[in-house]
């Protein structure tokens, strides 16, 4: 058992990733407010990008997913582009634009989604279990934070949020290609290490 892994998934997910993944520096750190509010800012818009690329791969991923499983991704593409609506309300509100070039970590995971595309459904459906759930953990690892991050940290724990990640729990078909898991782990990890490192952005 590792914290915060479903079972279905348990013996898919690497324990080491796992934790690096989920209980990142950057999150202590957010969580004590000691992030600096540019370096945030610098990876809150990544992460903007990252949901665009996100939307892309989950669309083609409801065209070929089976009937049964519909409901839950065509839901959670109707709540990425509400994220993204989301995203640009935060960057009005915080004076930063989203029309930035992609840093090496936002390009490394828009290649790994890329070649999710290709991979069989259920390899790809359990990635994308992996992938939404790894987030919720980390999110909750953070909470709950002080100002001036509480309102991400609330954002990203709600309960309708966690029930999305339960039901994608629920279509994930693990036993299949667990080198992708592994790769999706270390794209998070590398995401929250370019948020503690962020390049400068012009
Ligand atoms: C890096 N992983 C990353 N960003 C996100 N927004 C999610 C997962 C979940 O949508």
């Amino acid at each position: 058992m590792i914290e915060g892994v479903p079972r279905l998934l348990s013996a898919t997910v690497p324990e080491d990733r796992w934790i690096a993944a989920t209980r990142h520096p950057f999150l202590d750190a957010v969580r004590e407010g000691a992030i600096p509010e540019r370096a945030f800012d610098t990876w809150l818009v990544q992460d903007a990008l990252f949901v665009a690329d996100l939307l892309i791969f989950q669309a083609r991923l409801l065209a070929r997913a089976p009937r049964a499983a519909q409901a839950v991704l065509a839901g959670g593409c109707a709540a990425l582009v509400e994220e993204l609506d989301w995203f640009a309300a935060k960057a009005r509100e915080r004076s930063l634009t989203l029309d930035v070039t992609p840093q090496p970590a936002t390009i490394g995971y828009a290649h790994l989604l890329e070649r999710l595309d290709t991979a069989p459904y259920g390899d790809a459906i359990t990635a994308l279990a992996v992938l939404e759930r790894v987030y919720l953990e980390a999110w909750r690892y953070a909470a709950p934070a002080s100002r001036p991050y509480r309102e991400f940290v609330e954002h990203w724990t709600t309960p309708g949020f966690a029930e999305y990640v339960a039901a994608l729990d629920g279509l994930a078909q693990p036993g299949g290609r667990e080198d992708l898991v592994a790769e999706v782990l270390d794209a998070e990890i590398t995401f929250w290490d370019m948020a503690l490192d962020p390049k400068e952005q012009g």
